[in-house]
């Protein structure tokens, strides 16, 4: 049994839970994984609710510590793993990557919500308002940025798999999904993160789940 337990939602449905689950995984941190199915009735809203009265997951227990949110158990595990190198060593890149994480966590609210992580949805445009194609835009720009400030390090967004690209992996299975169109750097990016093998074997685990959440899946 691992030390640490990762309590997650559906893989395919669950982008929070996506992400430190791969900054875990990617890093090599041996975790157990509880799985508890989500929006199916009282009982598993209940399990959750045990761990955290967030009553929302992903959520980490170390011991007698329980993190719960997606970026704070990210934090928590660069803290505890110094030797994930999960931020930047660099002062202002990791300032940077602190900045596009948490542009992460605390926006993009019309693209989330019209184009909702769902891995068995066959791939297909959909109908964007202009806030969810605002919100593209950006996002492209934030990996452009990066690519041309870290790129001579690594094909990652800063060098190396790090923070920054565990909180955008949903992001690259909602533009792959939706079949939204990226400059041709960003693509290159969307590709590298899709050969990591942390993101695949997520991406297979969740592609391989049968249970439907139903109002995820008019999009
Ligand atoms: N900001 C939180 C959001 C977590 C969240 O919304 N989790 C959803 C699943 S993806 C959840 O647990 N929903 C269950 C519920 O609301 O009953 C994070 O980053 O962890």
């Amino acid at each position: 049994m691992a030390a640490l337990k990762l309590a997650i939602g559906n893989k395919n449905y669950s982008s929070w839970s996506m992400r430190p689950w791969l900054a875990l995984r990617a890093s090599n941190i041996a975790f157990d994984e509880v799985f508890i199915p989500l929006y199916t009735g009282p009982a598993d809203k209940d399990r959750i609710l045990a761990l955290t009265r967030s009553g929302k997951v992903p959520v980490l227990i170390d011991g007698d510590i329980t993190v719960w949110d997606s970026l704070a158990i990210i934090e928590y595990v660069a803290e505890r793993f110094p030797q994930t190198r999960l931020w930047p060593e660099d002062r202002a890149s990791r300032a940077h990557a602190r900045s596009i994480c948490a542009e992460m966590h605390s926006g993009f609210l019309p693209l989330r919500n019209e184009c909702g992580m769902n891995l068995h949805r066959p791939v297909r445009p959909v109908a964007l308002s202009a806030d969810a194609r605002a919100n593209i835009a950006r996002i492209e720009q934030i990996w452009l940025e990066c690519r041309e400030r870290y790129g001579a390090v690594g094909p990652f967004l800063f060098g190396a798999f790090g923070a920054a690209d565990a909180m955008y992996a949903p992001v690259v299975h909602r533009f792959r999904t939706y079949a939204i169109e990226v400059a041709p750097e960003a693509k290159a990016y969307m590709e590298t993160m899709m050969a990591l093998p942390a993101f695949r074997e997520w991406t297979e685990a969740g592609r391989a789940e049968s249970l439907v959440i139903e109002k995820f899946e008019n999009l």
